[in-house]
Parts: C-alpha cells; sequence; structure tokens
C-alpha cells in the first residue's frame, strides 16, 4: 500500500520536499497551503516532470483538510520565513497563530500520523504544535539538527578539502545561536577533530570560526536570497527523517524532540540525537558530554525555555 505524506505549506522547502518525496519514489504527496494555488500548481508542475525522472507517485493540492486526511506522515512547514536583519524568534507571533491552526486541522484527519514541524522558531513551534495537537510526544518531532550538522560537516570538509562522507559530526541544543556542535565526537576520516588541531592541521580559531558560520548559516543565506531563507537543505533534512520513518531505517538522527530527563531536562523539545523508526522517536541517545558540551547544551535550552515562555504569554493555552 503506497504511504502518503501531507506537506502543511506548499512554499519554498514545502514545494522542494514535495519534488524530493517524488524523485525518491517515497509516497504520494498532498501539498497544502492556505494558498491552494500554489499547492495545485506546485503539485501538478512536478507530476508533469513524471515520464522525464520515471517516478511513480500521485501529486495533488488542496486547501481543504480533509484531502489530507490519514496521512502516514505530515511535514509542516506553514509560516512565514524570516528577512534581513530578523531573528528566528522574530516569527514567533505570526507562527504561533499559523501552527495554531495546523494543529486544529491536522489532529483529528490524522491521528496516527509521524509529524515533522520545521516552521520556526523551530524548537518552540513543534513544542507548541505538539501541545495544540495533543498528538503523541514520539510522534510529534522538529526538524532543524539535521540542517546545522549539514551545514557543520559541510563547512569542515571545505576547511579540510575532505569528501562530506568521511565526516561525521552532529549539533545539538536549540535551533538558534546557541546550538551546540558536538566537537568531542567530531571524527575527520576516522580522527578525533581535537587531534588534527594537536596536529597543527586546523587552528581552535579556525574551527571557532567554522562553528560560528554554522550557527549563522541561516542568516548567511537570508542575506544573500534577500526574499526568503533556506529551502534546499531544509527540504533534503525533512526527507530523511520521514524516510527513516516510513522505511523503520531506524537512524540515528539529531532532532528536536520532548525530553523528559534525558539531558537533565524535563518538559522542554531540544536537538538531541535519536533513533527515528516506525514507531516514531524510539529512542533518545544520552552521550557523554564534555564540561563545554554540557554548559552550552544547558544555555541552549534555557534560551528555549525562555522564548516558550513568550510563547506561553502570547497563548496562555499553552501553559
Ligand atoms: O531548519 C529549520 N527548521 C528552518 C525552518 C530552515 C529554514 C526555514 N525555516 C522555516 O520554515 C522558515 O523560517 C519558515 O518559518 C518555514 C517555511 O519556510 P519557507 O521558505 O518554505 O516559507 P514560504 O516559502 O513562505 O512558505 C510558507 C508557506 C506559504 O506558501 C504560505 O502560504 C503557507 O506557508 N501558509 C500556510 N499554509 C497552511 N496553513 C496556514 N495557516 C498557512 N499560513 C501560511
Amino acid at each position: 500500500m503506497k504511504k502518503k505524506i501531507t506537506l502543511i505549506g506548499a512554499g519554498q522547502i514545502g514545494g522542494t520536499l514535495a519534488h524530493l518525496i517524488a524523485l525518491k519514489g517515497l509516497a504520494d504527496v498532498v501539498l497544502f497551503d492556505v494558498a491552494a494555488g500554489l499547492a495545485k500548481g506546485k503539485a501538478l508542475d512536478i507530476a508533469q516532470s513524471s515520464p522525464v525522472n520515471g517516478f511513480n507517485v500521485n501529486l495533488s493540492g488542496t486547501d481543504n483538510y480533509q484531502d489530507t486526511k490519514n496521512s502516514d506522515v505530515i511535514i509542516i512547514t506553514a509560516g512565514v520565513p524570516r528577512k534581513p536583519g530578523m531573528t528566528r524568534d522574530d516569527l514567533l507571533g505570526i507562527n504561533l497563530k499559523i501552527i495554531k491552526q495546523v494543529a486544529e486541522g491536522i489532529k483529528k484527519t490524522s491521528p496516527n500520523a509521524f509529524v515533522i514541524c520545521i516552521t520556526n522558531p523551530l524548537d518552540v513551534i513543534v513544542m507548541a504544535l505538539q501541545k495544540y495537537s495533543g498528538l503523541p510526544k514520539n510522534k510529534v518531532v522538529g526538524m532543524a539538527g539535521i540542517l546545522d550538522s549539514s551545514r557543520f560537516i559541510y563547512f569542515l570538509s571545505q576547511e579540510l578539502k575532505v569528501p562530506v562522507n568521511k565526516i561525521k559530526s552532529f549539533v545539538l541544543g536549540g535551533h538558534g545561536d546557541t546550538m551546540v556542535a558536538m566537537l568531542g565526537s567530531t571524527e575527520v576520516e576516522g580522527k578525533k577533530i581535537t587531534e588534527l588541531v594537536k596536529e597543527g592541521k586546523l587552528t581552535k580559531e579556525r574551527l571557532a570560526q567554522i562553528v560560528d558560520r554554522t550557527k549563522k548559516g541561516g542568516a548567511e543565506i537570508v542575506k544573500y536570497l534577500e526574499k526568503g531563507s533556506a529551502f534546499y537543505a531544509p527540504a533534503a533534512s525533512g526527507v530523511e527523517m520521514a524516510e527513516s520513518y516510513l522505511k523503520d531505517l531506524k537512524k540515528q538522527l539529531p532532532c528536536a524532540v520532548h525530553l523528559n530527563g534525558e539531558y537533565n531536562t524535563k518538559n522542554i523539545y531540544a536537538g538531541v540525537p535519536v533513533i527515528i523508526g516506525s514507531r516514531g522517536v524510539e529512542k533518545i541517545i544520552e552521550l557523554n558530554l564534555t564540561p563545554d558540551e554540557e554548559t552550552n547544551f544547558k544555555k541552549s535550552v534555557e534560551s528555549v525555555k525562555d522564548l516558550f515562555d513568550a510563547a506561553k504569554k502570547i497563548d496562555p493555552e499553552l501553559k
């Protein structure tokens, strides 16, 4: 039986998600958007490329939640992206209202879906989505860590002239300036990056610059594009999560998930390594953090908590 993925938001990321899912033949796609024409037009356009690329999935567009019912996966990008000079947090007010509408729309029509939220400010929006929808915490996750980790690995590969598949690393914590690059577990061709620094192959200063560029990776693209934000790498990251769920790949992926004591953190969403399989978030991997990583992770969680307090002021229902 063909699986069904609904994409709530048919904008830059939503359209790219639809195209990637179609090219991989992963599932039938329903593009949902309040701008119904955008959803219908993109669905039809991608469908018309199927003879060229040889994929065989159904694509449709709609602004009616009934058309999205019984989805296996829902990927949410509904919301507004940043403009130059804006922080992700500046999007809170408007995107909180939007995610409340989306939660209402999906909770009855797809109660068993694996829900991947991409809308910013990610950690607070995904937490609000879970609260508004009441869907199981292990089935409502945020996409950010895969994107941040991918940016970090790419920058390292450019610096060290090493293929990206020879570098292992990930970024944890909130999807913001406080995100934590896990240097203690970063390996380049099997060697710890701290060894490369000792051997003088990479200076501490240069490594710090690369970490900083990763934190600002989104803003760098927003500056170039002027209108809109990154969408190819975010879409690729969302598809990796959907695929691990649909094919029960049990991949270990950095995702924003509900913590209930793990990493000494309770009742907040933050980016940590998890196993994604057919039951959703199947396991939260608890790493031994270096003292630096521990301090930075705590700071990152604090910033998510502060922003969630702001969200509760906007909508007391989130209490
Ligand atoms: O790593 C990450 N999580 C981030 C997330 C990476 C990049 C971008 N990030 C955020 O994703 C970005 O800050 C935005 O909040 C979302 C979506 O970014 P995108 O670039 O796709 O924005 P677009 O192109 O504006 O698309 C948003 C669509 C647009 O077509 C609107 O009409 C639609 O959302 N929209 C809605 N759809 C459904 N329901 C409602 N209420 C709604 N409101 C707007």
